[in-house]
């Protein structure tokens, strides 16, 4: 076989090719740089085109697939086995989210919603606050027709979630304007929602906060929308008169009223246990509605 010499283009290193084949401007190293830098600089591009070419070859990769899989079985079963050993928790959560998934239905809830939901709770246990081995545990039982989804779950550790069973769930209210929502609002809803098992929010009318002697920048609809969003509130009401607190604490079978200390005293009355938070200093709607 004759074979031809060219220098490459690049790096000038000598290349051997065949005197039949087409002349290369560049080395396989060179070849190799210049097709990563590519890569790099039109990804999109690239994965656009490596997922059509998946697209227009699925059995060629299926095939391919199997073959080294039957070849590479025990390097693909040790390297599993090693990966098991080595993230054992990591691996242990995913399982529990399939199956949890798998076995209930309903939403699908992926490892990031459990994070965020692990991480809106300091990665502890609500109960004990333990930080190992946490399960989802549904806050309203599976059994008792809850839904798998991100409202409906929290973090308990595996000795508080066993010790739970099928009891209905602890429910906390409470009630304000969370007008332009700052971290003295997120710190109470925070606080009460570990309380118990559910959190559910009165939230001021317009209406109501005229009699209050009060005004929100911010839609009823906004705040509402706002308060949903978040991980600690299972539930928003309309607050519309004083007398509301009662109505919904017969409603939901309330075990725990909470409220912040500028209204320590006001509710005293009410028919279930009422816990007073410290309100944060430093920071209040009125503040930053920029008035004084
Ligand atoms: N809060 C707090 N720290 C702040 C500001 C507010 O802890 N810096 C608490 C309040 O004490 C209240 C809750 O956050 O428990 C909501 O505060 P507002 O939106 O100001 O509620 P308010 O208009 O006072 O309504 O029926 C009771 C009323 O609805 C309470």
């Amino acid at each position: 076989m004759i074979n031809n010499k060219t220098p490459c283009q690049d790096c000038n290193n000598i290349i051997i090719y065949n005197h039949n084949g087409t002349k290369p401007m560049f080395c396989r190293n060179c070849k190799l740089r210049k097709n990563r830098e590519w890569y790099y600089n039109n990804k999109d591009k690239a994965n656009k085109k490596h997922k059509e070419w998946l697209e227009n070859n699925k059995k060629r990769v299926k095939d391919t697939t199997i073959k080294y899989r039957n070849k590479n079985r025990e390097k693909i079963n040790s390297n599993k086995r090693a990966y098991y050993y080595k993230n054992i928790n990591k691996v242990r959560e995913i399982n529990r989210l399939y199956y949890n998934n798998r076995r209930i239905g309903g939403d699908e809830i992926t490892s990031d919603d459990w994070q965020k939901i692990k991480d809106a709770y300091d990665n502890r246990c609500i109960k004990c606050g333990k930080s190992n081995n946490l399960t989802i545990d549904h806050i309203i039982p599976v059994s008792k027709g809850g839904k798998n989804s991100i409202k409906n779950i929290q973090p308990l550790c595996q000795s508080c979630n066993s010790k739970k069973y099928n009891k209905y769930p602890k429910t906390i209210l409470t009630a304000g304007t969370f007008d332009l929502l700052h971290k003295g609002h997120i710190n109470i809803l925070k606080k009460s929602r570990m309380l118990g098992d559910r959190l559910i929010v009165m939230l001021s009318t317009e209406d109501f906060n005229k009699k209050k002697g009060k005004k929100s920048l911010m839609s009823y609809k906004d705040r509402k929308q706002i308060l949903e969003s978040l991980v600690y509130v299972n539930k928003v009401v309309p607050e519309t008169s004083w007398e509301d607190k009662a109505y919904y604490i017969e409603k939901f079978n309330v075990n725990t009223f909470t409220i912040g200390s500028d209204w320590e005293g006001h509710f005293d009355y009410l028919p279930c246990e009422v816990v007073i938070f410290p309100r944060t200093e430093g920071v209040s709607s009125t503040k930053l509605r920029g008035k004084k």
